[in-house]
Order: C-alpha cells, then structure tokens, then sequence
C-alpha cells in the first residue's frame, strides 16, 4: 500500500532550512547563503522510497516584513502550515522574541510539530544544545525533538524515521522519480541568484531578481543557449554586480554555469544582462513577473 506525507520545514530566517531540505532528498533543489532571506517562495523537495513518498516543503524565513515581496514571502511560508501533514520547526539558537511570529502560526495550525535543533556541529557543547531545548520546550507540546546537523549530514536519518509515523496510506502525489517542482528555467535562476549572494554584501543581495529571458538549443555546439536577466534596484548596485572590468558579473557566470552543468546536467552557454527596475520589490507586476508571485 502506498503511502505519503506533506511535510512543512518552517523556522526564522537562516536557520538552515533549506540545507535540511537537501540533505532530506539527498539533491540539491534549493539554493542556500549565508545571508537572510535566501528563499524567496515554497520549494517543493520529493523523496519516494519503494511505497514511501515524502513531500517536503521548504519555505522562506518567517520575519516581519518590509517590502511587499517580504509580505509574500512570509505568507507563502505561513501557508505551507494550512496544508502539511506534520512540520519540522528548524532552531539554531534559543527562544527569541523573533520566534514569536512562527510560534504562533504553529499554534494556530494545531499540527503536530518537531523541533529540529539545527547546526549542532557548531555548538560548543551538551550544554548549549540542552538550553535551545530548555527554552523552547515548554512553549508547544512538540512530538519529538531532534538535534541535527543538516551541513554535516548527522541526524537526517533519525529525523526521516520520526516522520514516517506520520505517512498516510493513499497515492502518491508526484511521480516516484521527481525531485521537485520547479522548472529547469526556475532552477537556473535560483543558482544564478545563489552565486549574487555569495558576492554581493549588505543591501544588493536582497535587491536582485534573476529570470531566464531566452533558453534555445544550439545543435551545433551541442549546448543550451541561456540568457538571464539579472535585475537591481540602483545604477550603483548594477556598477557593483558588474565589479571592475565586469570581473564580478564574469566570476558569478562562470560560477553559476559549472553548477547548473553539475546540478542539472545540462551544458550550457550562459549570458548576463543586469537590468535596474526600481523599488520592484514593492511592485506587483514586476515580483510577478521575476516569478516570485503569490
Ligand atoms: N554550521 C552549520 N551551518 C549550517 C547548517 N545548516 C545550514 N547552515 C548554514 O546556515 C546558512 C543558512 O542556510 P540556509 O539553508 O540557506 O538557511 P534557510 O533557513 O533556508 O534561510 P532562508 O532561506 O533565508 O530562510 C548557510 O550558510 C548554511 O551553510 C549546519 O547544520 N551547520
Ligand atoms: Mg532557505
């Protein structure tokens, strides 16, 4: 009998939610940064094991927002709560006033909840992993708690076995080989934007959209033509993303493009543009139409 599960991954921002997601399904599907607000709209990671099928959906950081794109953002995550099967509610740190906010989701949701403790590699000891727990404990009947290391890998595997008590016997909602439910295009995006936030600092990472204009085949070469538009706020982050004699924009290219060839398998040849549109994070049209609608 087949079975299958939606499970909600929700937390703050950076908490390593989409490094979990990844470690989960064993892909890569979502990118991952070191700065907040990484993810931008649900991501929708599959694993299918014989009758066993998990669906896993990441979700951007919950936060108060400040654009409109935020807005959206934090609500698409709170959603996820309204159709999941149980959720993983991933900590790195102790209860904060900022966790308020998903806190009370949660609740409202009633679901059954894991607290996953996240980045155990990096706590020092026993005892600050036991104070995260001290602090949140109290504040919802979790069913379990798991501390993990989503970086390294430790724990995923006593997290999976917690969550298949809550597979339901049904069909299966994707096809037992699919991963996930964004496009090749979206996925190219995605990494393209990946590379921007590792070499970009303060406000240009979170003023950058990036979309796939024009995709063609070049039979010839045997590659895919890919041009991507990369769009900024202000002439001045346009000048900061090019860097000196392009050499930025030509590093986050080359970057970008071995990791789709990897990550895709797809062999490609990649062109930038940087266009500005300002304040399109407070523009419906334009977060729409760089694919981070409702
Ligand atoms: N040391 C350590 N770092 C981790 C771990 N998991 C994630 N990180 C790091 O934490 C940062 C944030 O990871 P993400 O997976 O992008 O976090 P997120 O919760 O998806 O962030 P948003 O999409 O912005 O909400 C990255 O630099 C990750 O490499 C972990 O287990 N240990
Ligand atoms: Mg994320």
């Amino acid at each position: 009998m087949t079975k299958s599960a939606f499970i909600a991954i929700v937390g703050k921002p950076n908490v390593g939610k989409s490094t979990l997601l990844n470690a989960l399904i064993n892909k890569k599907v979502a990118i991952v940064s070191p700065k907040v607000q990484t993810t931008r709209y649900n991501i929708t990671g599959v694993l299918t094991e014989g009758d066993n099928q998990f669906v896993f959906i990441d979700t951007p950081g919950m936060h108060k927002p400040i654009h409109q794109l935020g807005s959206i953002m934090d609500k698409g995550a709170e959603n996820t709560l309204y159709d999941a099967d149980v959720v993983c509610w991933v900590v790195d740190r102790p209860f904060h006033q900022s966790d308020e906010r998903v806190l009370k989701r949660i609740e409202k949701s009633g679901l059954p909840v894991i607290l996953v403790i996240n980045k155990i590699d990096k706590l020092e000891s026993k005892t600050h992993i036991d104070e995260i727990i001290l602090s949140f404990i109290h504040r919802y009947d979790f069913k379990e708690v798991i501390p993990i290391s989503a970086l390294s890998q430790t724990h995923i595997d006593k997290l999976k076995e917690a969550l298949t008590q809550y597979l339901i016997e049904g069909p299966h909602y994707f096809p037992d080989d699919e991963v996930t439910d964004q496009n090749d295009e979206r996925r190219m995006a995605e990494l393209i934007r990946e590379k921007i936030l590792y070499h970009t600092e303060e406000e240009v990472p979170h003023s950058v959209a990036v979309f796939i204009e024009h995709l063609e085949q070049n039979k010839e070469l045997n590659t895919i033509d890919v041009n991507a538009v990369i769009i900024v706020e202000r002439d001045s982050q346009k000048g900061i993303l090019i860097g000196k004699n392009g050499e930025r924009l030509k590093r986050i290219g080359t970057e970008a493009r071995k990791d789709i060839n990897r990550i895709l398998n797809m062999k490609i040849h990649l062109t930038l543009w940087v266009k500005v549109k300002e304040n399109w994070r407070n523009d419906p049209g334009s977060i729409e139409r760089y694919g981070y609608g409702e």
